[in-house]
């Protein structure tokens, strides 16, 4: 096939949406409760629990309120557009398997690639999070770790962006904890749905006492001055805490194992998403409310912010909370990592033998998921929480604008497929969709679009060597020509 013809060809949904009938199909167990809570699982973790602490500190003050509010519109523009894709393709593999029905299959593959960024980085940083609360949940027993196994062996300057080495070793309990998930996930999705389910649960009730007992402890005076830093600094502080958000795009990795995908995967998608933008935006109000947003600490603020008015019992909880809600969201993006690699692989752009490999007891896509968990452990390890959490978010924001554009694209080109969920005012809500998360991706800084880069162009490699020449569309195509 002409080279020119290839990156453009598109997926046609009906090929897609007969593939869902084939053989080693996972099982379709989950309902849009177990949906929701999926998507909740994947949003509650780190970001709320430790980023927003150096957000409010450093980049925005009380105007970090906003700042959930900015990021909050960014992906609600995003999900309406996700909802839509997921009512009509309700196949696993999420934004990737989107851009390879409207926008071609290079365009397809750079997306997918960007997702690996998104899924994988983050449960590399999500994991850095989990270490900090475990750390502070062990110090209430007084039970302390030596330093050189908690910390990356390298870092990097806030002020001058300049690496250096710590003489640490690792961040081991981050590895480990990785580890362990992992192997949760190879023995199934029922029983992970199951094990989720309880951890939303507790995580939610958690933050919902950080709210009203917080609330009673709010100092009005600290919320002056509300924008320290300006606009300028509440748009830093949403493209950092846009990472707190991550998560509800992954319920559409779900859609094959869904029961009733068109309906129940929008529906997960959207309530996930509401539920947590409430949430989060009465935290940050709660939290810098508490605390003059100069003292807010930056590694357990939520649990330093209850310590520092004596509420010890609040603290342990909250620590326990952090703890157990971080752990389900390594939970839902790894398993959404494996996921992607999944329909990559079918289409023969990774190798199919290892990343399609289902297996034949549990039904699980599990060398995807053992390597997948492999290389998130090692890179936990070794990097730092800022660095990759500021990765993470550029690579999202640029799937959310390729999704946003692909509805719009979309519903030019295929008008008649049938679309249970409708993005509203088409095509306002892509084109906004697609500004402000271009706006937070513009808040992030050249070195975060150079490595954003870095990264595109090694799978634009990858693509070129192998994905482009075993390709099974173009494989197809040449044999059907023949
Ligand atoms: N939104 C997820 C978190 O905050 C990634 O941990």
């Amino acid at each position: 096939m002409k080279l020119r013809s290839q990156l453009f060809a598109v997926k046609p949904v009906e090929v897609l949406l007969a593939e869902m009938e084939g053989e080693h199909r996972l099982r379709r167990v989950l309902g849009p409760v177990s949906l929701t809570a999926l998507g909740v699982g994947a949003i509650i973790g780190a970001g709320i629990f430790v980023l927003t602490g150096f957000a409010a500190h450093d980049e925005a003050g009380p105007g970090l309120i906003l700042s959930f509010v900015v990021a909050g519109i960014g992906c609600a523009l995003a999900a309406l557009c996700y909802a839509e894709f997921a009512s009509m393709v309700p196949v696993a593999g999420s934004a990737y398997t989107y851009a390879y029905a409207t926008l071609g299959e290079l365009l397809a593959w750079i997306i997918g690639w960007d997702l690996v960024l998104e899924y994988g980085v983050a449960s590399s940083a999500v994991a850095h999070g989990w270490s900090e609360y475990c750390l502070s949940f062990l110090n209430l027993f007084g039970v302390t770790l030596p330093e050189r196994w908690t910390n990356t062996p390298i870092d990097i300057q806030q002020a001058t962006n300049v690496w250096f080495t710590t003489g640490d070793y690792c961040n081991l309990p981050a590895a480990l904890i990785v580890l362990f998930i992992t192997a949760v996930l190879i023995v199934g999705i029922r029983e992970s749905a199951g094990f989720n389910a309880g951890m939303v649960i507790l995580k939610v009730l958690v933050v919902l006492l950080v709210i009203a007992l917080g609330a009673g402890y709010v100092r009005t005076e600290n919320w002056h001055p509300f924008l320290p830093f300006g606009w300028g600094g509440v748009m830093r502080g949403a493209s950092y805490v846009f990472f707190a958000y991550i998560g509800f795009d992954s319920v559409s990795t779900h859609a094959e194992e869904a029961r009733n995908p068109r309906r129940d995967v929008p529906i997960g998608i959207v309530a996930s998403l509401a539920l947590c933008t409430v949430l989060y935006i009465s935290v940050a109000a709660v939290l810098t409310g508490m605390v003059p947003y100069t003292e807010i600490n930056i590694e357990a603020p939520v649990a330093a912010a209850f310590a520092s008015r004596g509420l010890r019992v609040a603290e342990f909880f909250i620590s326990l909370g952090a703890v157990v809600g971080i752990t389900s969201v390594l939970l839902v993006l790894l398993l959404s990592q494996a996921r992607v690699l999944l329909a990559m692989a079918r289409d023969g752009l990774i190798p199919r033998e290892f990343f399609a490999a289902v297996h034949p007891r549990f039904r699980t896509p599990h060398k995807a998921t053992i390597l997948t968990g492999v290389m998130v452990a090692f890179v936990a390890a070794l990097f730092p929480l800022r660095f990759l959490a500021k990765l993470v978010n550029i690579g999202t924001l640029l799937a959310f604008v390729i999704v946003c554009a692909a509805v719009w694209v979309m519903r030019r080109t295929n008008p008649q497929v049938p679309r249970p969920f409708r993005t509203p005012l088409v095509p306002l809500v892509p084109i906004l969709g697609m500004a402000m998360n271009f706006a937070l991706m513009c808040s992030l800084g050249w070195e975060n679009w150079v490595r954003l880069v870095v990264w595109l162009l090694i799978g634009l490699g990858i693509y070129f060597l192998y994905g482009r020449k075993r390709s099974t569309m173009a494989l197809q195509r040449a044999a059907a020509s023949r």
